[in-house]
């Protein structure tokens, strides 16, 4: 069992998670709420390790289930030293990325099979999924304007970028957990205010 509250933010390149990840921690800071803010891949210090070769833009042979299994095992060591601890010391978790990027990339950007990345995730965390996602939805073109380096994973083509948002939308219509779906297109303040309202009205209803 956990006390804490989970947020996981989704969405495609330069969708403005991780500005958007910062600004809800500011708020919720002034709120008074314990906040922590991390990321994935990475957040621990096997993870951040294994972030670097993922996104490693000379690496050009790794197989897609090496990929699969590489995000796995770093979502499986920041789910147990960083995120369910957190929880259980009752602070908010703010993760930029979490599972459905890996069911979004690898599930139908690789054509790994949604089911099957999102069982491994799910056996890699122990169950532990977000109570709550946002999800930023962002035109692929947008995305791919917006981004700012050339990782290993942002160097894929348009067709794959726009497999993935399609699987981003998808996952947020149909999820057991709760989203907000925001159009991320919109300028950067309007957005934080529609995000932090509705986390607000979600904490309060607890
Ligand atoms: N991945 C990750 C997988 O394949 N499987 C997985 O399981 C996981 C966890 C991670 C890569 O790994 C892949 C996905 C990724 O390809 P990353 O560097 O963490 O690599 O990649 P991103 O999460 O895409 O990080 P970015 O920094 O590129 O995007 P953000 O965080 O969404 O965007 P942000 O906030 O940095 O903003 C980007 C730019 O856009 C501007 C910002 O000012 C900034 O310049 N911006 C806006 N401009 C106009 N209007 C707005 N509303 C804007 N919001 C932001």
């Amino acid at each position: 069992m956990t006390s804490g509250f989970f947020i996981a933010f989704e969405g495609g390149e330069g969708a403005g998670k991780s500005t958007q990840t910062e600004l809800l921690s500011k708020r919720l800071t002034g709120e008074g709420f314990s906040v922590v803010v991390t990321r994935e891949p990475g957040g621990t210090l096997t993870a951040e390790k294994i972030r670097s070769v993922l996104l490693d833009p000379t690496i050009t042979d790794m197989p897609d289930q090496a990929e699969a299994l590489l995000f796995a095992a770093a979502r499986a060591d920041h789910a147990a030293n960083l995120i369910r601890p957190a929880l259980e010391n009752g602070s908010i978790v703010i993760c930029d990325r979490y599972l459905e990027s890996s069911v979004a990339y690898q599930g139908y950007g690789r054509n790994l099979g949604g089911t099957y990345i999102r069982e491994l995730s799910e056996w890699a965390t122990q169950g532990l999924l977000p109570d709550i996602t946002v999800y930023l939805d962002v035109p692929a073109q947008v995305s791919l304007d917006r981004r700012k380096g050339t990782d290993r994973m942002e160097i894929q083509s348009l067709d794959f970028h726009m497999q993935t948002q399609q699987a981003f939308r998808d996952l947020a219509k149909n999820s057991q957990v709760a989203h907000i779906i925001i159009d991320a297109t919109l300028p950067i303040d309007e957005i934080a205010q529609l995000i932090s309202d509705a986390v607000i009205a979600e904490l309060k209803s607890r």
